[in-house]
């Protein structure tokens, strides 16, 4: 099959509201055109992330009902832990209540100011936790993740000249870690191959550095090595994820995703030393080590969510899904980034509106016309998300590409769904002249994306078609 079927049926469904154009046109006015700032309940197709929006399984809500809610030493945290051991091979296992608090502990514990964290590319939250310690957040992917149109199968891949250099430029005394997030979401969703986190492995064991991995979508990683990596078709992804892991000296979790969970995460790791001062310092932020900052039922969740997303009916169904919007929108003609990634279609802002200037914000403008026209949310990920000022000229510098990101969440939209989104978005296609950009009216000091406000640089002009 070119897209497998659903390998689930629905058990529980949740009504969405269709709002009219007049509606979105007057929320986005007083959203500032953020859509971040849109209540959820006035989208039709929400594809603003894959995080913490999975559906989760029967399985996982009837592990919901055996929530052991112990202060210490509940039996669902016994369980997480034998899980978290067995996928990822590492000693400790530190449960947070999200990705971003096992990216603050390890890096509040082990980055000192002035030091470097080098990674294929930082997301968002990870180089934001890097550079809070003072320390410099670099992106060493290969050359080739900065072309929409390379279609080469491991775009996530690091560049290991650029990493040699940097070591060598820098310093092992500034390096504490490198980190390789999989797949890369910045990137594009795209996968890293085995044998480059094995040379990556080699190179670094040469300065004695350790290697994490960010690895909130590590079975879909594993699902791409398994389709496009000689050698790895007739290994299941859980081999491949015990493999992969064990080039590895820890990792920090998102489980939003990949652990098909609405909440959680973690941080494990097999160094003693550090595993210590962070859980003393999880103490302090989060909770007693058998929680973390989650409730019992929270962590069996997660226990079976890690388990279920190994699944390779439900890995193949998930990426072909992808696939599927993906492979609709280029039939259209509409410009996305190629290969189509594993959580996401990317859509290429700068050739879908070749009349905005960057500093219109293009891919923000994109975004915008798609919930205004359509209910459908994407999110930005160019000049809000990754836009620098040049402290000398006050200038914008802009990240090399400016994207719409079309996040699938996981067991949530039928194909249908989907199809409608495709068609949408290459009606809009066709009357991309109409598109206005916006100006930036606020910005905050981080992370401005979530909070920035804009003005339509000029009044759009109707699109012909009904709302
Ligand atoms: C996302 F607009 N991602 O892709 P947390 N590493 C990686 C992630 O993709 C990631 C985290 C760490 C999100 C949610 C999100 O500005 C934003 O559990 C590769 O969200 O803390 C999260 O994991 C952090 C979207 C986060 C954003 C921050 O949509």
């Amino acid at each position: 099959m070119k897209f497998p079927s659903e390998p689930f049926k629905i058990k529980v469904v949740e009504p969405i509201r269709r709002t009219t154009r007049e509606e979105r046109d007057r929320l986005l006015r007083e959203a500032g055109y953020n859509l971040f700032q849109v209540p959820a309940e006035s989208v039709y197709v929400d594809l603003l992330t894959d995080s913490g929006t999975s559906a989760m399984s029967d399985n996982q809500w009837a592990g919901m009902m055996l929530g052991d809610e112990s202060y210490a030493g509940s039996r669902n945290y016994y369980h997480f832990e034998e899980t978290v051991r067995s996928i990822f091979g590492y000693q400790h296992v530190i449960p947070t209540h999200q990705g971003r608090m096992a990216e603050n502990l390890l890096f509040s514990t082990v980055v000192k100011p002035g030091m470097c964290v080098p990674n294929n590319i930082h997301f968002d939250t990870t180089r934001a936790n890097v550079e809070h310690q003072g320390a410099q957040a670099l992106d060493l992917v290969i050359k080739e993740a900065y072309d929409p149109h390379c279609e080469a199968p491991f775009k996530g891949n690091m560049d290991l000249m650029r990493l040699e250099e940097t070591i060598n430029r820098v310093g092992r005394a500034h390096i504490p870690l490198v980190m390789l997030t999989i797949t890369n979401n910045s990137g594009g969703g795209q996968p890293v191959s085995m044998e480059n986190i094995r040379r990556t492995r080699a190179l670094v064991d040469r300065y004695g550095i350790p290697l994490f991995f960010d690895a909130c979508r590590f079975a879909e990683n594993c699902f791409f090595i398994k389709e496009r990596e000689p050698g790895y078709a007739e290994k299941s992804v859980l081999e491949i994820a015990q493999e992969l892991f064990g080039y590895g000296h820890g990792c920090t979790m998102s489980a939003k995703k990949d652990g098909l969970v609405n909440i959680g995460g973690f941080l494990s790791l097999n160094d003693d030393r550090w595993a210590q001062d962070i859980t003393n310092m999880l103490i302090l932020v989060e909770g007693f080590p058998t929680y973390g900052g989650l409730a019992g039922r929270d962590l069996e969740a997660m226990a079976r969510g890690l388990r279920e997303v190994l699944d390779e009916a439900y890995l193949s169904f998930r990426i072909g899904q992808v696939r599927y919007l993906g492979e609709m929108l280029e039939q259209a003609g509409v410009p996305i980034l190629k290969p189509i990634g594993g959580h996401a279609v990317y859509l290429n802002a700068r050739e879908f509106l070749p009349h905005l200037d960057r500093d219109r914000f293009p891919a923000q403008s994109l975004a915008v016309a798609l919930y205004r026209e359509y209910g459908i949310r994407g999110v930005e990920i160019g000049t809000v998300m990754f836009g620098k000022k040049d402290a000398a000229t006050g200038r914008t510098i802009h990240p090399e590409l400016e994207l719409v990101r079309l996040a699938i969440p996981r067991r949530v939209y039928t194909n249908m769904q989907i199809a409608y989104v495709a068609e949408s978005i290459a009606e809009l296609y066709r009357c991309r002249d109409s598109v206005r950009g916006l100006a930036m009216t606020y910005e905050a000091p981080v992370l401005r994306h979530f909070t920035a406000r804009f003005e339509e640089a000029q009044q759009p002009s109707l699109l012909r078609r009904a709302s």
